[in-house]
Parts: structure tokens; sequence; C-alpha cells
């Protein structure tokens, strides 16, 4: 009773120097967002005037419409046929891992693979029983034996530099102005939060084969609601899962991060330009485990915040580091 007596008051106190200040700014419809039921009521009351003034500029009668769905481009974030190589990267981390994988590993191992199947080959035909009938008894070589010591640890030093930098770049913590995203694992389907926008969780299903072929989207990689972020800003995941271990993978950002029930896991990293990124569940989970497929919706920034507004959410403070919470509409309703 307590709870929903703040809730009101909160709602009310929210929405009373909005309304002061600029009246249309009702028109903003925040809906369905749960109010912070101890937080300081003047934090939420700010938002919301701060969060209506710019769609109030924009629009200033109606809801703030969505931006229309971003059509995915064939190859770009998802899967080619045929391909056999890393995907397309779309992110810092990303782009050093598949430099490593190219450009150093690959070579490194097709060049020690071919030397020691070389050199199997030599032996195996100059130094047979028929052309070698009496076989050396050396037993030392000091040379040989420097060599195939510090090769092998040349090697290996070569690659550690870049591949313990790039472990630590992709466990590194996300900066302060980062957006928070809570994604959640359920079998079999995905939910996602905006806490710092005060988007309440949405949930995302398997887009049906011929909705996804009417929409020239790839089955089983599309669902039916996109995880949408914004392009060139940092965003931190923060990954869990509220049945079983499930995997949120994003092959082309260069994200895998375990959903473990009960567990935070965080996951930070920022898109270079929008698209839409293809991902799945990449851990065993069930039996329609191939089924809940991920879809990262990446816009610019203009039209991240204005998706923002159209799902009822506010937009934060410059530099704030606080979340920002719409106003409830619990209290809208009463008002
Ligand atoms: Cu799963």
């Amino acid at each position: 009773m307590k709870k929903v007596k703040s809730l009101v008051l909160a709602g009310l106190l929210a929405f009373a120097p909005a309304m002061a200040m600029n009246g249309p700014a009702l028109a903003q419809e925040n809906a369905a967002v749960a109010a912070p039921a101890s937080d300081n009521a003047a934090a939420p009351a700010e938002s919301a005037a701060n969060a209506t003034a710019p769609a109030a500029e924009a629009a200033p009668v109606a809801k703030v419409a969505a931006p229309p769905r971003m059509k995915p481009t064939e190859g770009i974030g998802m899967p080619r046929p045929g391909e056999y190589t890393l995907q397309e990267q779309f992110t810092d981390t990303g782009k050093t891992a598949r430099w490593l994988h190219d450009v150093m590993l690959l070579p490194i191992i097709t060049i020690i693979s071919i030397f020691v199947l070389v050199l199997m080959l030599y032996v195996m035909i100059r130094y047979r029983r028929s052309a070698n009938p009496v076989p050396s008894k050396t037993s030392h070589n000091t040379l040989v034996e420097v060599l195939w010591t510090v090769v092998p640890v040349l090697v290996l030093l070569a690659i550690a530099v870049p591949s313990i930098g790039l472990l630590a770049d992709q466990y590194k913590p996300a900066p302060k102005d980062a957006l928070t995203v809570k994604v959640t694992g359920y079998q079999w389907y995905w939910g996602y939060e905006y806490p710092d926008a005060g988007i309440p969780e949405f949930v995302s299903n398997l887009l049906p084969e011929d909705k996804a072929k009417a929409n020239g989207e790839p089955y089983l990689l599309a669902p039916d609601n996109r995880l949408v972020l914004p392009a060139g800003r940092p965003v931190k995941l923060i990954i869990t899962a509220a049945d079983v271990i499930h995997s949120f993978a994003v092959p082309s950002l260069w994200v895998k991060m375990d959903a473990v029930p009960g567990r935070l896991n965080e996951k930070s990293f920022t898109i270079e330009k929008p698209g839409v990124y293809y991902g799945q569940c990449s851990e065993l989970c069930g039996a329609r485990h191939g089924f809940m497929p991920i879809a990262i919706e990446a816009l610019p920034p203009e039209q991240f915040d204005q998706w923002v507004l159209s799902q009822g959410g506010s937009l934060r403070k410059e530099g704030a580091a606080t979340t920002a919470q719409a106003a409830p509409a619990d209290g809208a309703k009463k008002i």
C-alpha cells in the first residue's frame, strides 16, 4: 500500500513542473514505465521535463513515432552462404581480433604446418632404408637444438603481445557515459530493458518464416523486436538469465557473453556504424535453443533518441551518471 502511495506521489510530483512549463508535455504519453518507489521525487520530475522538451520541439502534439524498421544489408551483420572466415567486424575489439586471426595466427599456423609436412616428407623419402642403408649415429647438434628452442619462443612471444592486449580490451569496463541495457535470456527468447532511459523490459521472439521472408530478413536470425542501440556511442550490456544458462552472441560485433541465472555479466562496446547485426543464443539451453535469435539495430544517435522517446523513455542529461526515469504512467492517469 505504501508503495502504491509513493508511486502516485512520485507521479504527481513528476508531472507538476512538466505541465507548468510545457503544455504539450503530456502528449508524450510516457507509457508503462515503473516509477522508482523510494527515489528522490525531484529527480524524476526534472528528467521528465527534460525528456519532453526536445520531443515538444519536434512534434508538439502527438506521441513521437518510432523510426522505421531498418532493412538489413545482405552479408553485413550476418553470415554469407559459403563463408568460412570471421564475419566483417564493426567494433574496435572485433577489428583487432579479426586482424590477429587473419594476419597473424592463420599465416603462422599455415607456415608451421607446411614446414613440418615438408620436413617429414623429406626425411621419409631421403632417409628411407633403401636410399640410406647405414643410418647416422648423430645424437646432438647444438645449433639445431638452440634454433628449435629459440624460434618457437619468439613465435609465441610475437603472438602473446597483441593477444594479451586484445584479451584485456575485451573485458575493459565501460566508460561512465555508456548506455546501460539489461539483457535477460529466457527459455526461449530474450528480454531487453533500458534502465538509463526508463524503458521497461520488452521481449524478443523468433520472427515466423513467412513474416521474415516478407520483410526481407533472414529467417532464424530475425526476431520480432530488435535490441535497438545507438551507433557511435558506448554501450554497456548487463547480461543475465532467468532460467538456464544462455549466451548472448553477435559475431559481427565480437560479442559473446554467457547469460547465467543469478549473475550479472558485463560487456561493453561501441558499434561503428548504423546497421542491423544478427546473432543467436550460443549456449545449448533446451529444446528451442536454435530459435532464440538476436538482432541489434544500431541507429544514428538522433534516431536512437527518437526511438527512446517513442517507447516512452526519457533522454539522459548530458554527462549525467545517474539514471533518469520517465514519469510513471499510473501517475499520469490519475492527474
Ligand atoms: Cu538460450
